[in-house]
């Protein structure tokens, strides 16, 4: 794959998105968080979590009121549809701060019969604030508002959006947008494009289908359950082992492609061993619609460019289980931020983005017309649209499914603008396959099912490397919370930093972070049905 790189707008971008920045940033954050207690003990697997989030009320802080409610919602004109909704819109407010801001967000839980609980998305939160029930924080209950405050020590594209059941697929999702100090990118337009997908059902029915009738076990959501639910060898399946009391084996037509009726650690599921469209299983679940910032194909989201103009474009897949390819008709996309951070500029006709992960694309608007922006699901069964259009010219949405055929975005191409390589520190290593067993509808890290898997343990000051080879026949956009890693990919000391990458079927995927945030932290794969199938483990600090 050839290369495009441009070295313009270096400078500035490169000063404030070095490793070096984030550590010093890191400091900040950590001494602004110092009031609490860090209590410590002797034993060896004391975790060590950031102080609780006494709140303190801070002089003139950029603040935000969300209310979170359940709330019919029409978002492709086919069907009013019962979402949970932030403010009542879809998707919710645009967070927009200012690197160095102190922002405080007033969470309001207004649900009638549900808890909730935000993760703010790729960014460098203390512990307490990264809004993961049972893992940073208690959920939020009914009628019960719940303050997250936090210093802003990034810049970039990001998002936040419910960790609490189902509810970032029923619509509770919305961008972060972080402006730098010093922004060396300046375009004429800037807009976000924040890409899901859409149900006329519940995703528990759709979940409850995918175990093939089975609920979730009680004695998996409630841990500890009896006779041999947590299998403790690191790597292996489960050779066939119930998860659970509550589950029995169950042959589950509905996840069919892959099924591979046994425990995945013998080998790859039927198919798996293709990569891409061969026997590769794109996709668990049919959805109704694809959204582009909230809406269907049949009424796109449109923007109005003159000739000659710049629109960078802030793309994040806030999918519940969607792939998305996106294009832009007839023009080329300059690919300038990975996950919120600055590139080497790279130009590509096309990219996959996976769930969770952010890329930011310039377009220049070459002549005067109405040109399209597709975002495909992997799978070929949709499209988000949104329209690119001049004054003098209709928006018309081009509704043809677009070849992609040109260039595509390969994490090779994705090179940091200077060297991101750790600090030394001792090195621990995780060689965490990823694995299901379709059968049953269990996806494992580790071949561990979470709740009931062990904590990673790591240290402050380790270098933590992680590798995870695919063992199954789906892709996992696997993201680690509190930390940007590097993906190692090739490009030597400047390896791209990101949150989320994606786990091809049937290949490995290498990446390393310095343990520079205390607390337990997530990490897990961001498709919603494999995550709450048990594919998710936990980070904690120990002293
Ligand atoms: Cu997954």
């Amino acid at each position: 794959m050839s290369r495009h790189r441009r070295r313009e707008g270096r400078g500035a971008v490169q000063r404030s998105l070095t490793r070096r920045a984030l550590l010093r940033n890191a400091a900040v954050g950590t001494a602004l968080l110092a009031g609490g207690r860090v209590t410590r003990s002797a034993a060896a697997i004391t975790p060590v979590t950031a102080p609780e989030s006494a709140y303190i009320p801070r002089p003139n802080p950029t603040q935000y009121t969300i209310g979170i409610a359940s709330a019919p919602v029409n978002p492709d004109g086919a069907q009013l549809v019962n979402g949970v909704l932030l403010n009542g819109t879809l998707p919710g407010p645009e967070i927009r701060v200012r690197e160095g801001d102190m922002l405080r967000v007033l969470v309001d839980n207004r649900l009638a019969d549900s808890p909730t609980s935000i993760h703010w998305h790729g960014l460098l939160v203390p512990a307490a604030m990264d809004g993961v029930p049972d893992v940073s924080n208690a959920p939020i209950a009914p009628g019960r508002t719940y303050v997250y405050e936090y210093p802003i020590r990034q810049s970039g594209t990001y998002w936040y959006h419910s960790h609490y059941d189902f509810q970032e697929q029923l619509g509770c999702y919305g961008a972060f947008v972080i402006e730098p100090a010093h922004e060396p990118l300046v375009t004429e337009h800037d807009a976000v494009i924040l890409l899901g997908d859409w149900l006329h059902r519940s995703p528990e029915e759709v979940y409850k289908e995918l175990r093939g009738g089975q609920p979730m076990g009680a004695g998996m959501k409630m841990g500890a359950a009896p006779g041999g639910a947590t299998p403790t060898v690191s790597g292996k399946a489960m050779e066939g082992m119930p998860a659970g009391g509550a589950m029995t084996m169950r042959g589950t037509p509905a996840a069919a492609p892959a099924a591979a009726g046994k425990g995945m650690g013998a080998g790859p599921p039927a198919g798996g061993g293709m990569k891409m469209g061969g026997g590769a299983d794109l996709s668990d679940v049919k959805y109704d619609a694809f959204l582009l910032n909230g809406r269907g194909p049949e009424n796109p989201w449109t923007l109005t460019v003159r000739p000659g103009e710049r629109v960078r474009l802030r793309v994040v897949n806030g999918g519940g289980s969607t792939y998305f390819r996106v294009r832009c008709d007839e023009h080329p996309l300059q690919i300038t931020h990975a996950d919120g951070l600055a590139v080497e500029p790279t130009t590509v006709d096309h990219f996959l983005i996976g769930m969770g992960e952010v890329y930011d694309a310039v377009v220049t608007m070459k002549a005067t017309g109405s040109y399209t922006l597709h975002a495909v699901a992997q799978d070929g069964s949709g499209q988000a649209l949104g329209v690119l259009h001049t004054p003098d010219a209709t928006p018309r949405p081009n509704r043809a499914m677009p070849s992609f055929d040109g260039r595509a975005l390969s994490y090779a191409d994705l090179r940091a603008p200077a060297p991101t390589t750790l600090p030394d520190g001792p090195v621990r290593t995780f060689r965490l396959p990823l694995s299901g067993d379709m059968a049953r509808y269990i996806w494992m890290i580790g071949g561990q099912v979470w709740p009931n898997a062990d904590p990673l343990l790591i240290r402050q000051g380790d270098r933590v490397q992680i590798e995870m080879a695919n063992e199954s026949g789906m892709w996992h956009p696997m993201h680690l919370h509190g930390h940007f890693f590097r993906v190692l990919q090739g490009a030597g000391e400047f390896c791209p930093l990101k949150h989320s990458v994606n786990v091809p079927p049937q290949e490995t995927v290498r990446i390393e972070f310095t343990a520079d945030n205390p607390g337990s932290w997530f990490f897990h794969c961001h498709n919603t049905y494999h995550l709450e199938a048990g594919m998710a483990r936990k980070f904690e600090y120990i002293a």
